[in-house]
This record gives C-alpha cells, sequence and structure tokens, in this order.
C-alpha cells in the first residue's frame, strides 16, 4: 500500500451525463406495479433462505414486463441488503470496499467509489475530487480512473450504478454498466459496501487475474454540478485531509488477497469536509479489501 499524490489540474470541458436509462425505466415502471407489489410484500415477509427465491421471481416478472431496473431496485430496498443478479459470469476477485460518515448517507447526496487500473505501481496517477470550480468537468471527480460506482437515491438499482469512461482523456463522458455485485447501506445509513468483481475493471482483453495495482478513492459531494462556468462552491470529502493540497488516493497492490483499513494508514481525519461542515459528507472509517 502507498499514499500518493497528485497536482490537480481542473477540466473546463462540456459534461454529457447519461441519464437515459433512468427515464426509460421511469416510463415502463407501472406496468407492473400491482404483480411486484406482491412479490415485495413475500420479501418483507420472506427468510433469509427464501429471499433468493423472491428475488429470482421479481427478475422474471420484469423480464416479462420488459422493465428490469427500477421494479427490482424497489424490491431490492425492501430486502436488508441490496444483492444483484448473477449475469452468468465466473466472478473474479473482488473489491470490497466500505466507508462510513460521520452522519448519514444521504440519497439527495452523490457518493463515488473511482477505480483507476492502468499498471501504476508507483501511484503516478489516480482518482482525485477536483477542488474548485468548474470542478472537473463532470462534477464531481478528476485525474485517472476509467471506473467508478455512483450511489444516489435517483438512480435505479437501489441508487447504485457501475460506470465506464469511455474517454481517459474525457472524464465527463461515460456510460452506466448495470450495477456493482453487492452494494449496500446499513440500517443506520453511516456505512456503505459495495463489492466489485475484478472483470468488470479489466481492461479489455486483460485477464483479471493480471491486475496487480489499483489506484481506489471515496469522494462524497452534496452536487456535482457540470456547467463549467458555475464557480459556486460545493462542499466535498475524498480519502486524506481533503483541507490540505495536493489531494490524496490510494494505491492497492491487488497481487494477492489484502485488507486495508484506514487504522492502518491514519489517512482519513474527521472534519475535513471543504466548503462547509455537512457530517453527512464526511467520510470518517474506511476498509478496502481484495478476495480471491
Ligand atoms: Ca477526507
Ligand atoms: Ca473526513
Amino acid at each position: 500500500m502507498r499514499l500518493s499524490t497528485l497536482i490537480i489540474e481542473p477540466s473546463a470541458k462540456f459534461v454529457k451525463r447519461k441519464t437515459y436509462l433512468y427515464r426509460n425505466i421511469e416510463k415502463n415502471s407501472t406496468n407492473v406495479n400491482d404483480e411486484v407489489g406482491t412479490l415485495a410484500q413475500q420479501a418483507k415477509g420472506s427468510s433469509a433462505r427464501n429471499d433468493s427465491t423472491v428475488r429470482e421471481r421479481a427478475m422474471d416478472t420484469c423480464r416479462r414486463h420488459t422493465t428490469t431496473c427500477l421494479v427490482l431496485a424497489v424490491l431490492l430496498m425492501l430486502c436488508a441488503c441490496a444483492r444483484f443478479p448473477e449475469t452468468g459470469q465466473v466472478v473474479s476477485k473482488r473489491l470490497i470496499v466500505q466507508f462510513r460518515v460521520a452522519g448519514q448517507i444521504r440519497p439527495d447526496y452523490y457518493y463515488f467509489i473511482l477505480i483507476d487500473n492502468d499498471t501504476d505501481p508507483l501511484g503516478v496517477s489516480g482518482p482525485v475530487a477536483p477542488v474548485a470550480p468548474p470542478w472537473g468537468g463532470n462534477g464531481f471527480a478528476t485525474g485517472s480512473f476509467q471506473r467508478f460506482v455512483e450511489y444516489n437515491g435517483a438512480l435505479p438499482f437501489s441508487g447504485f450504478l457501475l460506470y465506464r469512461v469511455l474517454d481517459p482523456d474525457r472524464l465527463q463522458v461515460f456510460q452506466p454498466m448495470g450495477p456493482p455485485l453487492e452494494a449496500s447501506i446499513s440500517p443506520d445509513r453511516k456505512t456503505m459496501r459495495v463489492v466489485v468483481d475484478f472483470a468488470s475493471f479489466a481492461l479489455d482483453g486483460q485477464d483479471p487475474a493480471d491486475i496487480r495495482v489499483l489506484q481506489v478513492n471515496i469522494i462524497a459531494t452534496d452536487r456535482t454540478p457540470k456547467d463549467p462556468t458555475d464557480t459556486s462552491l460545493k462542499m466535498w470529502d475524498a480519502l486524506g485531509d481533503s483541507r490540505q493540497s495536493p489531494s490524496t488516493y490510494l494505491t492497492l497492490l491487488t497481487d494477492t488477497d489484502r485488507i486495508l483499513r484506514n487504522t492502518d494508514t491514519g489517512m482519513e481525519p474527521e472534519g475535513d469536509v471543504v466548503n462547509g461542515n455537512d457530517p453527512d459528507l464526511d467520510i470518517v472509517d474506511w476498509q478496502i479489501e481484495v478476495r480471491s
């Protein structure tokens, strides 16, 4: 493990976020309300052993009605933990990211886990939060990354969506890949846990087993301004003391199973939210695990 730093050069490029997925889901969702309502009640009352059966029935319902994402999201929100359907592929190693905030995770705020898989054992570059307007072009992150998981209550799949950056030089252009392998928020809404399989962030033609090092960051922010002329301030926190410059990110060796904790590094302080002191954005603890 290595802590790395990067000088930030915010971009002023135009931003285009993909939101069509949610709109399509919303348009089609009314067709299956009754059937899903029944399944949701079953899910609420079911035992853990029966949850998988109910989820599978929900998926069948979704497929029949060509409406998958929002329906499944509604159903899974009624379960304690959002565990998403297998897509048939063999799951490779997993990256398990967990973090806690001082307050509570808010569905109207934005929480990101950013992954940089560019064979960079020295941690020369990595994902960081933009520190000043125009806020990186995408409104939440700059530096180097190819995949990220976003949580916001308006997204499908209980608010969790995995994205692929289409051009490393234009971090404001990306497309959704679907839900992460697993994702959940604790009942007290203080802790978020996301599981991503290595295959989902392997480069084209890259064997996931060959991924030996990653740069990772966690970013929490109250808004994601994409207009390059928007110079108003926004609150944010990311790994490291966010009040200090240059910003930090984590370089994680993934050649073997390991768990890294904030207590190992002393990396993340409390009370370092920039442009405000909102505890709902204040990351106070984290843990990242590589598990085969
Ligand atoms: Ca921080
Ligand atoms: Ca913090």
